[in-house]
């Protein structure tokens, strides 16, 4: 029985159910201009500045067997990126927090990616006082996404640290504002796949690592955790991984992280809600310790699953 097992056997048994489940917004629900509607079916309105200057902001919690997994957490980054960004969500926290719940009931979906969108909306910034601007909300309950998929998991993924792209600096873009300005990711993933590998990290420019596309990099060298202090979005995956390993005594870190390190260390793994804790077992094509997923990836990864049925960090959803 392979380590996985302990999560995917039932994941696998809720997924088949889903796809044989009858309602329309099974494959995901959308809430947006007061309506709900399925996911496929939803449309923005192409003058929203969301899309056409990416001016927005957005978070992402996920659903896992039926329960919510720190909601709250997600929405305080939330809240206070909105607030970074000036925008004001015109669904307010209570009533979001109530309509994502309801979404996962309607949808019957037991494992979900959700995601809160709020946009400047169809005035722009420079023509309209940011206070004047009538701001967007979205709000998006679908199945859950895997960043990285089972099998890769089992085995361990395969990353770059890039050479032709460095994370953009926080003065430019605050990473901890969470956005979808993917510009830098995007060359990233294309070098990872020039370079044979899947995942690409992302330097600080000044030989630390920052973060890659999607999730917080970590890594383990002589028993102790560490990941990048600055330049990386504070992930909420990232804050479960830390207290799960300072319950299994392991010191933890935050703090620059050298280029150097993730060539020496003894384990190495990147950290999302779209699929938990991932494995990396090569590096610039050698592998990352003795090259198999290390005893601490395995127990950080199992500490990470468990920690969903923790009644204080998530809570159970009522189907219809
Ligand atoms: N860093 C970046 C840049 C991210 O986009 C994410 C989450 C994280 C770190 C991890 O944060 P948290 O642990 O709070 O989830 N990104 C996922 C994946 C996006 C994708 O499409 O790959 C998300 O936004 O859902």
């Amino acid at each position: 029985m392979s380590y996985t097992d302990h999560i995917f056997v039932e994941y696998r048994r809720r997924v088949a159910e889903l796809k044989a489940s009858k309602n329309p917004l099974a494959q995901g629900v959308v809430y947006l201009e007061g309506k709900y509607v399925p996911l496929h079916e939803a449309r923005i309105p192409i003058l929203d500045q969301g899309f056409l200057k990416s001016d927005l902001t957005y978070d992402v919690p996920a659903v896992w067997d039926g329960r919510y997994f720190r909601l709250d957490d997600h929405l305080d980054r939330f809240e206070e990126s909105c607030k970074r960004l000036r925008l004001r969500s015109p669904v307010g926290r209570a009533e979001m927090r109530d309509r994502l719940v309801e979404m996962v009931a309607m949808s019957g979906i037991r494992d979900a990616y959700v995601m809160m969108i709020v946009t400047r909306g169809l005035r722009y910034i420079r023509q309209t006082p940011p206070e004047e601007c009538e701001n967007f909300c979205y709000l998006m309950v679908m199945p859950f996404l895997w960043v990285m998929d089972e099998e890769t998991q089992k085995k361990g993924g395969s990353a770059i640290i890039t050479r032709t792209v460095r994370r953009i600096p926080p003065g430019a873009i605050d990473p901890t504002v969470k956005n979808l300005q993917w510009g830098d990711f995007t060359r990233g993933i294309l070098e990872a796949r020039d370079r044979g590998a899947q995942y690409p990290i992302l330097t600080d420019g000044d030989t630390n690592l920052t973060e890659g596309s999607g999730f917080n990099v970590m890594l383990v060298k002589d028993r102790k955790l560490y990941s990048a202090r600055k330049g990386v979005l504070e992930g909420v995956t990232r804050k479960t991984v830390m207290e799960v390993a300072a319950g299994l005594g392991l010191e933890t870190h935050l703090d620059d992280v050298p280029v150097d390190l993730a060539y020496s260390c003894d384990e190495l793994f990147f950290v999302t809600t779209a699929g938990g804790v991932m494995p990396i077992t090569e590096l610039d094509g050698q592998p990352v310790g003795n090259g198999a997923v290390g005893p601490i990836t395995k127990a950080i990864w199992k500490g990470y699953w468990d920690a969903h049925y923790d009644p204080k960090l998530s809570f159970g959803i009522n189907y219809y």
